[in-house]
């Protein structure tokens, strides 16, 4: 495997035709800073260079799959105020706007088979990652995708204003989004998001992540794996234009508030304990 810098935070490996990232912070719930999703966003690029590679499966630890944003590292961009940035706009151009469009990017141009492994809840731009996964399995019904940007002074991205809509209905989009609701079991059942729940429990993250990659192994046995490749390659084709067009909308509107400051002041109150979602 060719080298790449190592991130407490998230491990990988490579099992046969399985690209597996894990990540591995099960303490603040596998909140993830903007460093990380770019640690994340080059692991998927490793996967998509390995010509031995055909799925890229995503699993996580503990009872979340992630929180989201840290807001430890939202407070960290917030002080930032070295001789470097020449405004506020430059500042969060390089904060928000490159990381998230790097990283949207990477899942949207992804050429394997992305499979998540949904262990518990996904928050803000993690749930958008699983939002842009191909398959997804849950290990129970406790688990939700909670985009929360209007709680936070945002507006979607990673590909949200896209990839809800397309997977959940329009309506069932605006009104979550909205006001601010996770989009639950019950939603993601009905809308076939989700392919099959394991009925686990929620202590169990390992034996569950254990149990799916036995069942993958299991079903890619005597399958012509380019096959894979061309069906993802074309089924992507669908919806890569779009992706790519809202992936850039998405972070300029996004931009504004950052300048504005509205999210910093609500994630310090997130921070603090001051301001909660309701879940
Ligand atoms: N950041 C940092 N720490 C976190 C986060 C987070 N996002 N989420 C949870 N934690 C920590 C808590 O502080 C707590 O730590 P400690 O035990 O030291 O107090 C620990 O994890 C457990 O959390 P809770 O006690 O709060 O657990 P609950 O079960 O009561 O609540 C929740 C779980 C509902 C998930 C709650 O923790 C929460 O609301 N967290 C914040 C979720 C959130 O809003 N995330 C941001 C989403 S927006 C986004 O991702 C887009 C931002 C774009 C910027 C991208 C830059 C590249």
């Amino acid at each position: 495997m060719p080298e790449i810098r190592q991130n407490e935070k998230i491990s990988h490996r490579i099992e046969g035709p399985f690209f597996i990232i894990q990540l591995i912070n099960p303490d603040n719930l596998n909140a993830l800073e903007g460093e990380d999703y770019i640690y994340l966003g080059e692991l998927l690029e490793l996967a998509d260079k390995n010509p031995d590679v055909y799925f890229t499966i995503l699993q996580s630890s503990g009872r979340f799959f992630s929180s989201g944003a840290d807001f430890k590292g939202i407070a960290k961009a917030q002080e930032d105020n070295g001789a470097k940035y020449a405004s506020e706009t430059s500042k969060w151009l390089s904060n928000f706007v490159a990381r998230n469009v790097y990283v949207t990017d990477v899942f949207i141009k992804h050429s394997k088979v992305l499979v998540c492994c949904l262990n518990g809840p996904a928050i803000g731009l993690s749930a958008a990652l699983v939002a842009l996964c191909d398959i997804v399995y849950s290990m129970n019904d406790k688990v939700y995708l909670l985009y929360p940007f209007a709680n936070l002074g945002l507006v979607t991205e990673g590909g949200t204003a896209i990839s809800l809509p397309l997977k959940f209905g329009a309506n069932t989009t605006y009104e979550r989004l909205m006001f601010n609701k996770p989009f639950n079991y019950d939603i993601m059942t009905k809308s076939a998001f989700i392919s099959k729940n394991f009925n686990m429990p929620s202590s169990n993250t390992e034996a569950f992540n254990a149990e799916l990659l036995k069942e993958l192994k299991g079903k890619v046995e005597g399958l012509y794996l380019p096959s894979c490749l061309g069906m993802k390659k074309l089924l992507k084709s669908n919806h890569i234009g779009s992706f790519n067009e809202i992936n850039s909308m998405e972070v300029n509107e996004s931009l504004k508030y950052w300048v504005d400051g509205e999210p910093l002041r609500r994630f310090s109150q997130l921070g603090s304990k001051q301001r909660k979602h309701r879940l």
